[in-house]
């Protein structure tokens, strides 16, 4: 999809792509012919910016289909560079404006309980989103109301839109402030997917009447040495030339099976 527009948000793509794999293929309940299945487990992209990211998901988990990758980003199309709910099956909310998603999923987790659903809700969130009050406010809430159908993933790549965000504003200890709010925490490496599918199951898993959260530190072009690298990663320049050989460092890290 990058390719094709010559631009995108592949960095976090990149960096989320094994929490994704992990949530679309190991934890979440869904019909993929049928995304408004009543039953299916939510999973809402706080972060609209990482659309790119959920339409890869949602291409191999047959919600949406593969051709379509083609018109990423174009006029008329269903796939916008910024997650919109309207647009996008599988889509679950209009994400982009920061700081929303972790509240919209407060009223989802609520409103789903109060049906008597054993549906879950994944709301990913970014670090930079930590900086947000709403996000704080909407973590208050959900330990208030019990909410242990709520389970919150947080991208940490230490990048927001003008540096590192531990230098920018530093939410760190980040898994303190969770569990001071009253979640249920674990903090795992964001790339490594074997901890990623004990931490989804330690999530789905846990007795107690409480949110959860996990904190996955994921590194920012994950797979693409030559991009990992760079130092201005929020949103990665690749020259018209580097697309192929960031294709083939992907496929030569591709895992045998
Ligand atoms: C409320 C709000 N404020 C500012 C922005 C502009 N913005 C878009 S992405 C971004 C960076 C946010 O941090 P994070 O999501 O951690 O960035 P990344 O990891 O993608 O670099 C900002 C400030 C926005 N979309 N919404
Ligand atoms: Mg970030």
């Amino acid at each position: 999809m990058g390719a094709v527009q010559g631009q995108g948000y592949i960095g976090q793509a990149l960096g989320v792509a094994d929490v994704l794999a992990v949530s679309y293929f190991h934890a979440m309940r869904y019909e993929a012919n049928d995304p408004r299945w009543e039953d299916r487990d939510r999973f809402l992209l706080s972060i609209g910016h990482y659309a790119i990211a959920l339409y890869a998901a949602l291409i191999e988990a047959g919600i949406l289909p593969e051709d379509e990758l083609e018109t990423y980003g174009t006029d008329g199309s269903r796939l916008p560079m910024s997650g919109m709910a309207a647009y996008t099956p599988g889509m679950e909310i209009t994400g982009g404006s920061l700081g929303h998603g972790l509240g919209i999923g407060v009223g989802m987790a609520l409103g789903l309980k109060r049906k008597a659903s054993d549906a879950r809700v994944f709301t990913l969130l970014s670090d930079g989103e930590l900086g947000e009050g709403a996000t704080w406010e909407a973590a208050l809430s959900a330990a208030h109301h019990r909410l242990d159908n709520l389970i919150g993933v947080v991208d940490f790549n230490n990048q927001q839109a003008d540096g590192p965000s531990t230098e920018m504003l530093s939410a760190e200890p980040v898994a303190d402030k969770w569990a001071a709010f009253g979640w249920h925490v674990q903090r795992v490496d964001g790339n490594d997917i074997a901890a990623l599918v004990n931490a989804f199951d330690a999530a789905r898993q846990h007795p107690g009447e409480r949110p959860r959260v996990i904190v996955c530190d994921t590194r920012m072009c994950k797979g693409v040495p030559f991009l990992e690298t760079r130092e201005v990663t929020h949103f990665v320049r690749v020259a018209p030339e580097e697309w192929d050989k960031a294709l083939e460092a992907l496929d030569a890290g591709r895992p045998q099976s």
